[in-house]
């Protein structure tokens, strides 16, 4: 068994930080589970596009409030404590954090690994 704390995490290179959201990854592909489990804040009053083409994901909000939209037909989901989205058609959205930062946990299918917590791949921060 293997158990870590999100204190020890974010204190390691498991925590990515960029300028609309920070995510710790607790669990990756090298612990062999077929899936991994993150910690995102996803910082107030910002807009991160997301398409994440080769992986499955699930949020599930655990503080704060926001909004997330799909990108091919508009629809606007509100995301308070309690909600979870699940991105089953690898749906290319919009995750807007509004009066709060949000706290969200993540899972994905396939696991991320060590690599795309570098390039951030398939996800694309919206420029100004
Ligand atoms: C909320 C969300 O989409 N989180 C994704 C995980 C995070 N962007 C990461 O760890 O790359």
């Amino acid at each position: 068994m293997i158990v870590r704390t999100l204190k020890e995490c974010q204190q390691s290179e498991r925590r990515v930080v960029t300028e609309t959201w920070e995510s710790t990854r607790m669990l990756l592909k090298d612990d062999n589970m077929g899936f991994s489990f993150h910690i995102t804040t996803i910082y107030k009053g910002t807009e991160t596009h997301i398409w994440y083409q080769n992986h499955l994901e699930s949020v599930y909000c655990i503080s704060g409030q926001g909004e997330v939209e799909t990108i091919a037909d508009g629809k606007v989901y509100p995301i308070e404590p309690g909600t979870l989205y699940i991105l089953d058609k690898h749906d290319e959205h919009l995750l807007r954090a509004t009066t709060e930062d949000m706290v969200m946990a993540c899972v994905f299918n396939p696991p991320v690994t060590g690599r795309e917590v570098h390039d951030e791949n398939g996800v694309y921060p919206l420029c100004d």
